[in-house]
């Protein structure tokens, strides 16, 4: 045998195994064809580190870092003293508060441009949903009768903005709180007071020898997730709606094949709905289209990703190309002329694809510029400058097109825009738009309980299937299910996101599915969209007849292919708020602490919810049914019932029990 070593030739990760996503699958195997690497590909490569993996480290200080040994978690302990669950509680805890900051800022940047709007500054936007900015100022105890849509909207921003500078006192929207939640809430100090001294306070108490008690570290953990659920996201959520229009049902083409070759084909990916608002006048500017028609173009097609996809989705019905995990991937069709991104979530592995397809990489928010991208500044008060100079290039790369153009021939029709509002309506019909019918079928065992599954796409997980697998579970199982972000797209994929699927669902959820009219999987919009969930969590239980709390619900969430502090930021609010959460991939903490048994049930036993974790979701699936169960049986509901028809009396009787 030769003298020289061998080396093994390392054998290339197969790309059926990246994706269950066709389109996705299609573009990879051409990106390998084309020697074009992506995210898949990295992690293939990169073995996640192990002590990272499980928060089993700090650098907290230049006395270390210190690494802790996971399968003897207490052997040892930091240079300063500190325990595993000091360390990993104030890891965990820097995740909560960054992911809380990405919301806030973003609910802070549409307070911001409320503002403007109302004062007559910024005159590129108007209110347009008055109905709902009524409503939202009546559910914070403005008065609104006899007052104009000028003074409502005054008080309101004034009030909203509270939300993130106030120091002491509670934040607005902890009145629309379940009245049981939020006694737990007060009870343990837990009510957050605005945002950022939440956040300020978060991040002092993880600095080196500040708060070394991992209860009282988490403590902070959840007032602040709390600031970012019922404050920084739900307030991000209710200016947009009233600022852009509350979604209603759509019908909406979602996957690559939305992309069209002879047209010129504009990709907005991020979270700032003012930029794609500004996009969508822009594509439709009559000399810019004279342009792309001067070009060679049938027209401009506007095309979303990620979660600004989801929520022009649902506000406006664009056409949606794929989720997280399929942003280079699109770039590979060479069809897209221009890819606009603002914040959250913009891989910087975008630039080395979009340049290999000459595709312009357009970067737009002053706090999001990425190396080797161009960026051209937004600004709320000439909103227009930037989307029409995005949208110059991108017919200039079209008319000078010289990637091969190959796109995938994949389109799923599905309806999507169910705001909690719409869900209100629904059910309910226009003369009695309540939550009623949806806690009847509940409490008649019809609909098994109510499951969140929402978040991100990882490639440290085949794309989309986990998300896929766990809602069909669940449906099979009577589990109506809510969705947002990138989890939405992933069933929509599937064709789960139409009335047809119905036929997928158990036979009650199925029978409430055909009598209504919706598909078992309603999709809520972008991820801070989940603020809608919570919304409707409480309306269930403001309806009745299914206990006095938030934690009483027969619910449960998950995000099965996680990946950004904004999801844990998330999940905790939703723990916080009494939702069992459970999640996939990994979870980022050592399993035999005290610190993960707080998490996963000392917080449960302080009345709040509680998180679970496994990476396999029909075990996740059996997890948050049981869970459902155990609610249901909780609130005497767990037998079948016929069905009866109640009268004002037994509706008493319901919600006194
Ligand atoms: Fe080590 Fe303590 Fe410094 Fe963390 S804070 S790096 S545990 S010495
Ligand atoms: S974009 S946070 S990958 S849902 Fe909201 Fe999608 Fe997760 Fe980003």
């Amino acid at each position: 045998m030769d003298e020289k070593k061998v080396v093994a030739k390392k054998k290339e990760p197969e790309i059926k195994d990246f994706t269950i996503c066709d389109a996705t699958r299609q573009m990879l195997e051409k990106a390998r064809r084309d020697g074009v690497e992506t995210a898949f590909d990295r992690a293939a490569n990169m073995k996640p580190c192990p002590i990272g993996a499980e928060s089993a480290c700090c650098k907290n200080c230049s006395m270390g870092p210190c690494r802790f040994n996971s399968r003897d978690p207490y052997a040892k302990v930091g240079v300063c003293g500190a325990t595993i669950d000091t360390v990993q509680a104030r890891n965990f805890a820097r995740m909560v508060a960054t992911g809380a900051a990405a919301h806030t800022d973003h609910g802070m940047a549409m307070v911001d441009l409320f503002r403007e709007v109302v004062n007559g500054h910024i005159t590129e936007y108007r209110i347009k949903d008055e109905d709902k900015l009524i409503k939202v100022a009546q559910s914070i105890g403005i008065e609104t009768e006899d007052r104009s849509v000028k003074e409502i909207a005054t008080d309101l921003y004034e009030e909203l903005e509270r939300t993130y500078t106030q120091v002491e006192g509670e934040i607005p929207f902890a009145k629309r709180v379940p009245e049981k939640t939020l006694e737990t809430w007060r009870k343990l100090g837990i009510v957050p007071r605005g945002a950022m001294r939440e956040i300020m306070e978060l991040m002092h108490r993880t600095h080196i020898g500040v708060d070394q008690h991992y209860e009282n570290i988490t403590r902070q953990s959840n007032r602040t997730a709390l600031a970012d659920g019922w404050g920084g996201s739900m307030v991000a959520t209710e200016i947009s709606d009233i600022l852009f229009g509350t979604p209603t049902p759509v019908a909406v083409d979602v996957n690559m094949g939305v992309l069209k070759e002879d047209h010129v084909n504009v990709i907005i990916h991020g979270h700032e709905p003012n930029m794609f608002e500004s996009m969508m006048v822009s594509v439709n500017e009559p000399t810019l289209v004279q342009a792309a028609k001067d070009a060679g173009a049938e027209g401009i097609n506007l095309v979303g990703m990620c979660c600004s996809g989801a929520e022009m989705m649902s506000r406006h019905g664009v056409p949606h190309a794929g989720n997280f995990m399929s942003t280079e991937a699109i770039l590979v069709t060479g069809a897209v002329d221009v890819m606009c991104v603002d914040i959250q979530c913009i891989k910087q592995g975008l630039v080395s694809v979009a340049d290999c397809y000459k595709t312009p990489l357009i970067t737009t928010n002053p706090r999001a510029h990425i190396e080797g991208a161009t960026h051209i500044e937004f600004d709320d008060h000439n909103p227009q400058k930037c989307t029409d100079d995005v949208v110059i290039k991108a017919i200039s790369r079209f008319k000078n097109r010289t990637a091969a153009i190959e796109i995938p021939n994949i389109r799923n029709a599905g309806v999507h825009g169910f705001s909690h509002e719409y869900i209100n309506y629904m059910l309910g019909g226009s003369f009695r738009s309540s939550y009623t019918p949806l806690n009847d079928n509940i409490i008649n065992g019809r609909i098994r309980g109510v499951a969140g599954v929402v978040g991100c796409t990882n490639p440290r997980i085949k794309q989309d299937w986990a998300h896929v697998e766990l809602v069909k579970a669940l449906i099979k199982n009577d589990v109506l299910v809510l969705q947002t972000g990138c989890s939405q797209i992933s069933l929509a994929k599937e064709g789960l996101c139409t009335p047809e699927a119905a036929y997928l669902a158990g036979p009650g959820l199925r029978e409430v599915c055909e009598t209504v009219g919706m598909p078992p999987v309603l999709g809520l919009g972008s991820c801070v969209d989940n603020s809608r969930i919570l919304i409707a969590a409480s309306e269930m239980v403001r309806e009745g007849g299914l206990g006095d709390s938030i934690a009483d619900l027969p619910a449960a969430g998950a995000a099965p292919e996680w990946m950004s502090e904004k999801a844990i930021s998330i999940g905790q609010y939703f723990v916080a708020s009494g939702v069992y959460t459970v999640f996939g991939v990994t979870f980022p903490i050592v399993k035999e602490t005290k610190f993960h048994k707080l998490l996963f049930e000392g917080l449960e036993e302080q009345g709040l919810g509680k998180w679970g974790f496994t990476a396999d979701p029909y075990e996740m699936a059996k997890m948050m049914i049981a869970h459902i169960d155990k609610k249901r049986q909780a609130l005497g509901i767990d037998k079948a019932r016929d069905r009866v028809l109640r009268d004002m009396s037994d509706r008493r009787d319901i919600e006194a029990a």
